[in-house]
């Protein structure tokens, strides 16, 4: 009996073995979320349209699409399936509340009343926390919830709920893109049409060829503590092993993203072809080029930013020049006015200066100088008064100010030197009269009348 057990157990790990080995298992490596107000087309966050249904009463008619690229190439989309009291709704009236990546960064959206579309990537292990409506009412989601966890092995979610007045029949659709192979897993039965009647339960969703588990199941259900297994069709996960994976080197997503590229790149060049004509453009055209060189070698997303941002820089220097080119008009429109008045050569040479660095494409250049020469024109001596109201229009004031004010202090410098010699002569003289009275009164002489002068 033992022995039997063990040559079961060792027959398994043979048939496994190769499994393990040769048949990798795809991952979830992108993933992308899409919430849209639906206007007559479907659409998922890739750019892809597809057919769909309603028998949503209300205005407010919201889905929800999932895309999830996997490491062989194959795209997977997902949307979620409600048939209730009141018909089929596919994809059901589905919004997202919010999602959060990882590290719990919270992405609110917009609610169901004024959302119109949402797209962004979602990266793997996000999770997202999406609400559906019966087919009843306008507005009136939370008839469904589930938050979905994207693991780089498939999908999960714990205690999701479906509550409300009516039966629900839900299932996620998944939808392989490449192979159109299709997936749908059931989630329990809401078997009441009472406000009452709710069902819980939980769920794993791999998206390796395994089974689909639905468990945790309680609430007002004929599934309730059961455990429901949804196996996918062959087609819809292909293992990333062998030849197989180089045939699909050109992914959904890749030509999507190629086909971006590729229009962004067509309209940059419409645009700078039509700009190239009148004006220097040189460094959008070297970046168209780079644009074109990096799709060439299949960079996609690069070619796209490159593009776009050959096309901002033409523009951008189109803009420019347009406001160079008004400046130098001007300029020479005030030359051509004044020349008949004043010299002003120096300004016209800067002007045809100006006019030739424009003609090379040297947009700073001319602006500066035909803003010099109109400057110069002007106020010919650049003393800050205009000609018109300048005395001296050839003389920068300032050399005129200050000539007159070293004229001013060496007279003053003068006159105060000469008065101090004066009194300095003054001083000595008196020194002299006075010794000379001493000496007189030494000598007898009356000398009382001199003495009281020279108090
Ligand atoms: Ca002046
Ligand atoms: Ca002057």
């Amino acid at each position: 009996m033992i022995n039997n057990l063990l040559k079961l157990l060792l027959i398994i790990v043979i048939i496994l073995m190769p499994l393990q080995v040769y048949g990798e298992n795809p991952k979830v490596v992108k993933a992308w979320l899409g919430v849209y107000r639906y206007n007559g087309t479907y659409y998922d966050p890739l750019g892809n349209t597809f057919d769909g249904s309603s028998s949503f009463e209300g205005s407010d008619y919201i889905y929800t699409v999932i895309n999830y690229q996997l490491s062989n190439g194959d795209i997977i989309r997902q949307v979620i399936k409600l048939n209730d009291n009141l018909g089929t709704t596919d994809p059901a009236a589905t919004t997202v509340l919010y999602w959060n990546d990882k590290n719990w960064v919270v992405h609110n959206l917009p609610n169901q009343t004024v959302i119109n579309k949402y797209e962004s990537e979602i990266p793997v292990g996000s999770q997202i926390k999406i609400s559906m409506a019966d087919n009843y009412a306008g507005t009136a989601y939370g008839n469904g919830i589930w938050i979905v966890h994207i693991s780089e092995n498939g999908i999960n979610f714990i205690e999701a709920s479906q509550y409300g007045c009516y039966y629900h029949n839900v299932s996620f659709v998944f939808q392989n893109l490449n192979t159109n192979s299709i997936w749908e897993v059931q989630m329990p039965y809401k078997n009441k049409n009472t406000i009452a009647s709710r069902v819980f339960y939980s769920g794993i969703i791999p998206f390796n060829g395994s089974n689909a588990t639905i468990y945790n199941i309680h609430g007002d259900t004929p599934y309730a503590g059961k455990i429901l297994q949804f196996a996918p069709p062959t087609e819809l996960f292909k293992s990333s092993g062998g030849s197989a994976s180089k045939s699909k080197e050109k992914t959904v997503e890749m030509d999507y993203q190629a086909e971006e590229a590729e229009k962004t790149i067509e309209d940059t060049k419409s645009t700078i072809s039509q700009i190239k004509s009148k004006y220097n453009i040189k460094e959008a055209e070297s970046l168209l080029s780079q644009a074109e060189e990096a799709f060439n070698k299949g960079d996609y997303s690069k070619a796209k930013e490159l593009a776009l941002n050959a096309k901002d820089t033409a523009i951008k220097i189109k803009e420019k020049a347009q406001t160079v080119d008004g400046i130098i008009k001007d300029a020479k429109s005030t030359i051509s006015q004044i020349k008949s008045k004043y010299n002003i050569k120096e300004a016209e040479s800067l002007l045809s200066q100006a006019e030739e660095a424009f003609n090379k494409g040297d947009y700073s250049k001319a602006k500066k100088t035909a803003l010099e020469a109109k400057s110069l024109a002007l106020d010919i001596d650049q003393d800050s008064i205009p000609n018109e109201e300048d005395f001296a229009p050839y003389i920068n004031n300032y050399y005129i100010y200050s000539i007159i004010i070293a004229i001013i202090l060496i007279l003053a410098v003068n006159y105060y030197t000469s008065r101090k010699r004066k009194k300095e002569y003054d001083e000595r003289k008196m020194k002299e009269f006075r010794s000379k009275v001493e000496k007189w009164k030494k000598e007898g002489y009356d000398v009382s009348e001199l003495e009281e002068m020279l108090k």
